[in-house]
């Protein structure tokens, strides 16, 4: 049962992710939400909420049960432990402790009982890795992974509410294509995070998986064409079966980006066959990045945590 009542901190409250998380905070009935941002844009409001500055003493003043983090990496190393000095759970957005030893990494639908299991940080993947590991986990328990490969389609919004302007700014036809990570001159640092994190989550640390990750001019939607091979054979229509019946997945014919704003589940389809390789299979994703992407799922473990303080209180 939801403890509506649980004292629930959202940072990063003016950013792309932040007043997506008070709302949906709100329609699950929450009341003792607190918004906080940076002192620039404290005093603002937000989903009806007025901004409070993030600062590391209002943040471990320790009346607050959990705290939702969507603040760069720099940001959340400095405040996140403060917030659990202060007792709170913390669930960060940014990759500042995803790989770290002893913090779980969560998508609930597929390692929930990792975040009902600790107290401190929890960490929320990136916005690519949470679809994509919905659907590898289901088809993982029903033939085994041998090897995947993706190439993502990301929506502006996941580099911010200033990139969304200025696509909102830019003529059609000058729209483009582009890629906007830290380059290492091999890999861009999110190929690198889609890579660790999914190996994480499904605790298959050695699972071939080669991604290629491009940003594309949609303002909200972030799109995943994933080649599967598995070490048993699956059809395309088994396939189909084993993705209709997992948690927080529809299967759409042709899924776009456009049908997946404003929606918590990940859409997939275009299974099928990929006759290049032994039990190959091709399929496509797409989902609301800032919201299962992000905001959703922090709410989700957010939840989990505090079934869990209920249970034990
Ligand atoms: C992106 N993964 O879309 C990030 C979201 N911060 O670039």
């Amino acid at each position: 049962m939801r403890n509506r009542d649980a004292r629930i901190g959202v940072v990063g409250a003016t950013g792309a992710v932040g007043p997506v998380a008070v709302e949906l905070l709100r329609q699950r009935g929450y009341t003792n939400v607190r918004a906080f941002a940076s002192a620039r844009s404290a005093g603002k409001t937000v989903a009806g909420l007025q901004v409070e500055e993030a600062t590391p003493d209002a943040l471990g003043a320790g009346d607050l049960d959990v705290c939702l983090f969507s603040v760069g990496t720099a940001l959340s190393r400095e405040l996140v432990p403060r917030v659990v000095e202060g007792g709170a759970v913390a669930v960060d957005k940014s990759s500042a402790f995803r790989l770290t030893d002893g913090v779980p990494l969560v998508v609930p639908e597929v390692n929930g009982r990792r975040a009902a299991e600790h107290d401190g940080i929890v960490a929320n993947p990136n916005c690519c890795t949470i679809p994509l590991t919905m659907v590898l986990k289901p088809l993982h328990e029903a033939a085994g992974l041998a090897r995947v490969r993706v190439s993502t389609y990301q929506s502006r919004s996941g580099a911010g509410v200033e990139r969304m302007e200025e696509l909102r700014a830019t003529p059609p036809a000058e729209a483009h294509l582009d890629m906007d990570w830290d380059f290492d001159g091999v890999d861009f640092d999110e190929e690198a995070k889609l890579r660790a994190e999914t190996r994480k989550i499904l605790e298959l640390p050695d699972l071939p998986l080669s991604v290629t990750c491009v940003r594309v001019p949609v303002l909200i939607g972030h799109s995943e064409a994933v080649w599967i091979e598995t070490e048993d054979q699956l059809s395309p229509d088994d396939a189909t079966r084993v993705l209709r019946q997992a948690d927080g997945l529809r299967v759409e014919p042709v899924p776009r980006p456009r049908d997946a704003v404003g929606i918590d589940d990940v859409l997939v389809g275009r299974v099928r066959e990929d006759e290049t390789v032994a039990n190959g299979l091709v399929l496509f994703l797409t989902c609301d990045n800032l919201r299962k992407g992000a905001a959703l799922n922090a709410v989700q473990i957010a939840e989990l945590v505090l079934e869990r303080r209920a249970v034990a209180a």
